[in-house]
């Protein structure tokens, strides 16, 4: 039976492309009525240093998204990871699976690590098994992700087969990374380059899902772009990745092909695109953020949720973690 797995760390205010990327579609997952696992990922965050109290707030303020965007806890399993004991567990036994050459080969850790790589967490470094733990630990089938994640999906797939092999077993399925849509890599505002992300330094490269209508205009207004009008189709964009990220932008929010939106604007230059835009990601963020702020007036409530969700996760993941280590050979005697 199909079990979707994804995760988002809380690692700052939540962006645009999270949600277009990730949690849109997490809701329509959910209401197609698969079983869908959703995960706050605070294991994860800790990889670079949280502020103890920042942590707290940001996991709230994702859980909050995640029901503003349409998942409901108590269709989805939503859940924060480290409440969960076998993540960690898992993340170990995976960790004696997994070969150093493959994690050597993981781009989100060179482009994380920079220059620096040697004063990085051990963590940072071991971060891909603890997501592959994070799937397996559910004998999750789909994991919707953004692009930047398929690299570690399909990793997830190689530890699942070589401990199939080496065990000669067949336990864990091996999950399908899961990207579609117009949005899977939504780009910064201020360099087409470089995906969005919760922790770009720079404020004005990202929507935060919390920011207000005015914020979100002027971001816009201020997108880096270039001086040519809009052309009529997507290839004659394919030089322009400051147009192209706008165009994809406008057509995930509005629910409408890419094509659609430059068959409208053909012709017209970012001084009338970019306010109708605006308009666009006002009229679906305005609500979200709205719905956000309720919940956050009551976060027991909130982390009452979350231990509830933890416990169905644990309902699942533990007896398979058990399993785990008694195939690896030990003694399960309680
Ligand atoms: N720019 C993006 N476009 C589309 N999808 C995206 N995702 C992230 N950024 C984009 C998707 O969101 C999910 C959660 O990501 P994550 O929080 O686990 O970590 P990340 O991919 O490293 O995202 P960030 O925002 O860049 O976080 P930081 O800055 O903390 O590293 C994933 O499905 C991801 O693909």
């Amino acid at each position: 039976t199909p079990r979707v797995f994804s995760g988002i760390q809380p690692s700052g205010h939540l962006t645009l492309g999270n949600y277009l990327g990730a949690l849109k579609r997490f809701a329509e997952r959910q209401d197609q009525g698969v079983e869908t696992v959703y995960c706050l990922v605070d294991l994860h965050a800790i990889t670079v240093w949280q502020d103890p109290d920042a942590l707290r707030q940001q996991t709230r303020e994702a859980a909050a998204a995640f029901m503003a965007a349409g998942i409901d806890p108590q269709r989805s399993i939503l859940f924060n990871q480290s409440q969960v004991p076998a993540h960690a567990e898992l993340a170990w036994l995976l960790n004696c699976v997994a070969r150093l050459g493959w994690m050597n080969r993981m781009t989100q850790f060179k482009d994380k690590a920079g220059k620096n790589s040697e004063a990085v967490s051990l963590g940072l470094y071991a971060y891909p098994a603890l997501m592959a733990a994070d799937i397996l630990a559910y004998h999750a089938t789909h994991v919707p992700v953004g692009e930047d994640q398929k690299q570690h999906v399909e990793l997830t797939r190689d530890i699942a087969a070589k401990f199939n092999h080496d065990y000669g077993v067949d336990f864990f399925p091996l999950p399908e990374p899961v990207i579609e849509g117009p949005a899977t890599r939504v780009m910064s505002l201020r360099d087409g380059s470089k995906k969005m992300s919760k922790s770009d330094p720079s404020d004005a490269s990202r929507i935060n899902l919390t920011d207000d209508a005015d914020t979100i205009a002027q971001k816009f207004r201020k997108a880096r772009t270039d001086a040519e009008p809009l052309p009529g189709d997507m290839d004659a964009l394919k030089d322009r990745p400051e147009a192209r990220n706008l165009v994809n932008i406008y057509a995930a929010l509005a629910n409408e092909a890419p094509a659609d939106v430059l068959a409208r604007f053909e012709g017209q230059g970012f001084g009338s695109f970019k306010p109708a835009l605006a308009d666009v990601a006002v009229s679906v963020l305005g609500p979200i953020s709205g719905r956000m702020a309720e919940f956050l007036a009551d976060p027991a409530e909130i982390d009452r949720i979350l231990g509830q969700g933890a416990e169905k996760a644990e309902g699942i993941s533990s007896p398979i973690t058990a399993r785990t280590r008694e195939i690896m050979g030990m003694i399960l005697s309680r």
